[in-house]
């Protein structure tokens, strides 16, 4: 008796996905399958792979416990064709289902060959509906609008879904944004709750071994893997972010601690990107704790404009500025990814400390994607394209639609400033101000020229001058080429001698490459 076939792709692992809706568990069949061509169009971090590897496993014993019938591939099971479209083809083959139906893919690779699909297949695409904002809504809302600002955006979300108002409709307090009571600065000694992670069960090892022996070669940590891969798992995590982390969460959250990868930050973004936690349930678990006197309004605002402005306006972008999008490169920047994006081997300390944490875990929180390793990208001119695909690798929290307005529009301004006003440049002052990198470091972020100076403060101004004709024009940056005129030509002239110099040391032909496994490309 033919039913539905109904694919499940490896970041829709909820069972109030969109496509599993109308279902009958007796007569449809769901299709989850791990293919070689998502797992190696990037060499992922080996964590990220067994991430989701694992989580796809978890998420398919669950629908079988429901009593659904998963048809699930694994990678090196015999005939697994290493393809979306042909094992929804072979699927088809086996099961003849008089319909197919997918939930929307995040990435715009991904919906092409849905796309292509559906002319010869009988195949439905359903729209995302764990985004709280479709496509189509933003889209309506980004029309006409020059500038696309979050803040106008998050302000709109908070409206239609009722998070955090006033019975009057006005924002909670007063306000719709608190920072000023936030983003304090550390003070020293600070220590965080150290994570309980969770402790790998068979199916998680299973996908260890083959991820340590297939993707072994690929960039980062594999072991020690604590990640949640189920969502009980995350559910746990994130009851103990809301009790014990959220309070904290606005003062902290610009800070940058050695050692410290989470401080007080949710690290639940794998988990909610994979489905396995819904944005709408952890705003309202968020608002309760406010509600309920157990977490300040700054940092509960603080925490909900992440994931119900930042989280939704990122996407939106992304499908409206698609496919372009990866192209752009306002400020034609073109230098080749340094050596120590993987390896971590730089004298510069905070670099070292974002990549290592990166390598660790997979994952490295916002101001250090933004203004450590996206700001020296940034200010060295490193080619937008391969700064992207570093991200879109080294994160277990990385796909498409989420990197690359991240890194493109905010921290690159490869879009000309169509999503951040001016572009997040900053010298060592600002690292140092937020972080206790610099005493550690060999580098002095009060000095701009020689032997010891911060490579940020010279790469700051020489990033400006490079960019004056593209800049200057920029009102929120006239302070800052009103000093740079200031200065006399001689101190502009040795600030650039040393920017140049140390750029030289960044041209080593062929450093740029990822490691991956020779291996993957037989794979199947
Ligand atoms: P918290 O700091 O605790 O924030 C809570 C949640 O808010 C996150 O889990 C996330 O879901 C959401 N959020 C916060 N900021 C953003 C944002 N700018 N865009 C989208 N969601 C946001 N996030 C990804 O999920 N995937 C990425 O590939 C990714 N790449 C990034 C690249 C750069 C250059 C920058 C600057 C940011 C990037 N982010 C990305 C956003 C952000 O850094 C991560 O979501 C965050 O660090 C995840 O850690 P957390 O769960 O502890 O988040
Ligand atoms: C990231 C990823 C990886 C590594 N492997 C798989 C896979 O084998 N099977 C799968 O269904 N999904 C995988 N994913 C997630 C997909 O890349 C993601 O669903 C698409 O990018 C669409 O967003
Ligand atoms: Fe980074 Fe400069 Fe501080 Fe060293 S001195 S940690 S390079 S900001």
């Amino acid at each position: 008796m033919p039913g539905t076939l109904r694919l499940i792709l490896g970041d829709q692992l909820n069972a109030a996905i969109s496509s599993l809706r109308g279902a009958d568990p007796a007569r449809d069949t769901v299709l989850m399958a791990e293919v070689r061509e998502e797992a190696t169009y990037v060499p992922h971090h080996q964590k990220k792979i067994a991430f989701i590897f694992s989580a796809m496993r978890h998420f398919a014993a669950e629908l079988r416990d429901a009593g659904w019938n998963v048809r699930y591939v694994k990678l090196e099971d015999k005939g697994n064709t290493g393809s979306f479209e042909a094992e929804i083809d072979r699927a088809a083959r086996d099961v003849r289902p008089d319909q197919i139906i997918v939930t929307e893919p995040g990435e715009w690779r991904v919906r092409e060959k849905f796309l292509a699909c559906r002319k010869r297949l009988p195949l439905e695409i359903r729209a995302d509906d764990r985004f709280l904002c479709s496509i189509a809504e933003f889209q309506k809302w980004a029309e006409d609008r020059k500038q696309l600002r979050m803040e106008f955006f998050y302000r709109e979300m908070r409206r239609r879904h009722g998070v955090l108002l006033e019975k009057n409709g006005m924002p909670a307090g007063g306000a719709w944004n608190y920072d000023a009571e936030n983003r304090k600065g550390p003070p020293k000694g600070l220590k965080f709750l150290p994570r309980r992670g969770h402790e790998p069960d068979a199916i998680t090892q299973e996908v260890l071994e083959l991820v340590g022996r297939r993707f072994g070669k690929n960039f980062g940590d594999l072991l020690p893997f604590d990640l949640a891969v189920t969502r009980a798992q995350a559910l746990r995590d994130l009851d103990l972010f809301i009790r014990k982390l959220l309070p904290d969460f606005g003062k902290y959250q610009d800070d940058m601690l050695a050692g410290e990868a989470f401080l007080a930050h949710a690290r639940l973004s794998a988990q909610l990107n994979a489905g396995l936690l819904l944005p709408l349930e952890i705003c309202r678990r968020a608002e309760k704790a406010w509600r309920d006197d157990k977490a300040p309004l700054a940092a509960v605002e603080g925490f909900v404009r992440q994931i119900l402005g930042w989280r939704e306006y990122v996407r939106g972008i992304y499908w409206t500025r698609m496919p372009g999008f990866v192209e752009e490169n306002y400020l034609e920047a073109q230098r080749p990814l340094p050596q120590f994006y993987w390896d971590a081997q730089t004298d510069m300390n905070c670099v070292a400390e974002a990549v290592t944490q990166t390598r660790r875990h997979a994952y490295s929180h916002h101001i250090q994607r933004l203004m450590v390793t996206g700001n020296f990208a940034l200010l060295a001119g490193l080619l937008p394209s391969a700064v992207c695909e570093w991200y879109l690798l080294v994160y277990a929290d990385a796909y498409e639609w989420v990197e690359l307005p991240n890194v493109l529009g905010m921290a690159l301004f490869g879009d000309g400033g169509r999503m951040a006003s001016k572009p997040y440049a900053a010298s060592g002052r600002y690292i140092n101000r937020m972080s206790n990198f610099c005493g550690r470091c060999r580098f002095n972020p009060n000095e701009t020229v020689g032997e010891t100076a911060c490579p940020f403060n010279s790469l700051y101004w020489d990033f400006m001058d490079r960019n004056r004709a593209k800049l200057q024009g920029n009102a929120r940056l006239f302070n800052v080429y009103a000093s740079w005129n200031r200065m006399t030509g001689d101190k502009r002239e040795a600030i650039l001698k040393q920017a140049a110099s140390f750029l030289r040391t960044l041209d080593v032909p062929g450093s740029a490459r990822p490691p991956t496994t020779p291996a993957l490309k037989s794979l199947t």
